[in-house]
C-alpha cells in the first residue's frame, strides 16, 4: 500500500481526486476564478487561484491589496527622486526619467549624460566648436570674433570705437549705442559681469555646466550629484559610486532602491520566449508582461515567478490515498 506514492504523478492524479471529491467538503472541483473571470480583483491586481479561492496580488509598480491598487509615486521622493539625475516622471504602473536640454538619458534610463554636440556638423559653428557639459560653445580663430548669432565670425578691424573694433572687449555680445560707443550684453543664462563686459555663467545655461544638480551662488554655479553618485575632482562630473559605499552611505535607500529595481526590471522587456519569462513552471505571455503559474500542490510565490511546493501536501497526499483506497 505505502509503494502506491512513489509515482509523484500517480499520487498528484490522486491527490486532485481527492481536492475534488472531498477538500471541498461538497464534492465540486475547485473552481478557477481567475479563469472564468468571476474574481473581483483590481484591474491593475493578478488573480491568482488557489484551492477553493482565489488571491488578488498588485501588479508591480501598485500597492494595495488586490481588490484595490493604486499606482506607487515612484518620484514622490524629492531626495531620491526614483532614482534619476535630473527629471522623475510618475507614469501608472511605472516612472521614467528625462534629462534637461543638451544632455541625454544613458542606457541605465536612470543617469543623464552630456551631448557632445561638436560630434554634429560642428556644433552649426563658423570655425571652432568646443563641447561643455550641458552645453558647447563656437569660438573664433585669431583676429575674428564671434557675431551676435553665437556660431559665424567677424573679421575685426581697427577702425574706430564701434563693436567691429577688436578691443570692444565684449564676453558675448556688442551693441553700439547712439553715442557711438558699446555696450555689453549677455547670452541668455548668464549675468553681466561688474566690468559692464564679461559674462557670468548661472544655472540657467547647459545646468551650469554640472552633470547632475546646479546651485546658483554669488560665486557661480556650484554642481552637486544624486546620491548614488559622487562629484568628480572637475567639479562638475559625476561618477557612480561602488556598491559597498552606497550602502555604508548615510542615506538609509532600501526600501526606496528595492522599488527601484523592481521597477528596472519590468522595464526590460520579458517574455515566455526567453528564459521561460523567469518562471519557475508555466509562463503565459499577457498584454501587461509574462504571467507564471503553478501546478496543483505548489503556491505562486509573491515575486510571482517561483512556484514553491507543500511538503505536508506530499504527506497529506500519502495518507489521503490510503484512506481513499480504504473507503474504496
Ligand atoms: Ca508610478
Ligand atoms: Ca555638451
Amino acid at each position: 500500500m505505502g509503494t502506491v506514492c512513489f509515482s509523484w504523478h500517480l499520487c498528484l492524479f490522486f491527490a486532485l481526486l481527492f481536492t475534488g471529491r472531498f477538500a471541498g467538503g461538497n464534492g465540486v472541483p475547485d473552481a478557477d476564478e481567475c479563469t472564468e473571470g468571476t474574481d473581483d480583483c483590481h484591474i491593475d491586481a493578478i488573480c491568482q487561484n488557489t484551492p477553493k479561492s482565489y488571491k488578488c496580488i498588485c501588479k508591480p509598480g501598485y500597492k494595495g491589496e488586490g481588490k484595490q491598487c493604486e499606482d506607487i509615486d515612484e518620484c514622490e521622493n524629492d531626495f531620491y527622486n526614483g532614482g534619476c539625475v535630473h527629471e522623475c516622471i510618475n507614469i501608472p504602473g511605472n516612472y521614467r526619467c528625462t534629462c534637461y536640454d543638451g544632455f541625454m538619458l544613458a542606457h541605465d534610463g536612470h543617469n543623464c549624460l552630456d551631448v557632445d554636440e561638436c560630434l554634429d556638423n560642428n556644433g552649426g559653428c563658423q570655425q571652432i566648436c568646443v563641447n561643455t557639459m550641458g552645453s558647447y560653445e563656437c569660438q573664433c580663430k585669431e583676429g575674428f570674433f564671434l557675431s551676435d548669432n553665437q556660431h559665424t565670425c567677424i573679421h575685426r578691424s581697427n577702425e574706430g570705437m564701434n563693436c567691429m573694433n577688436k578691443d570692444h572687449g565684449c564676453a558675448h555680445i556688442c551693441r553700439e549705442t547712439p553715442k557711438g560707443g558699446v555696450a555689453c550684453e549677455c547670452r541668455p543664462g548668464f549675468e553681466l559681469a561688474k566690468n559692464q563686459k564679461d559674462c557670468k555663467l548661472t544655472c540657467n545655461y547647459g545646468n551650469g555646466g554640472c552633470q547632475h544638480t546646479c546651485d546658483d551662488t554669488d560665486t557661480g554655479p556650484v554642481c552637486g550629484c544624486h546620491q548614488k553618485y559622487a562629484l568628480h575632482s572637475d567639479g562638475r562630473t559625476c561618477i557612480e559610486k561602488d556598491e559597498a559605499a552606497i550602502e555604508s552611505s548615510e542615506y538609509n535607500a532600501t526600501s526606496v532602491a528595492d522599488v527601484d529595481k523592481r521597477v528596472k526590471r519590468r522595464l526590460l522587456m520579458e517574455t515566455c520566449a526567453v528564459n521561460n519569462g523567469g518562471c519557475d513552471r508555466t509562463c503565459k505571455d499577457t498584454a501587461t508582461g509574462v504571467r507564471c503559474s503553478c501546478p496543483v500542490g505548489f503556491t505562486l510565490q509573491p515575486d510571482g515567478k517561483t512556484c514553491k511546493g507543500q511538503l505536508l501536501f506530499a504527506l497529506q497526499c500519502i495518507i489521503c490515498f490510503q484512506r481513499y483506497q480504504h473507503w474504496m
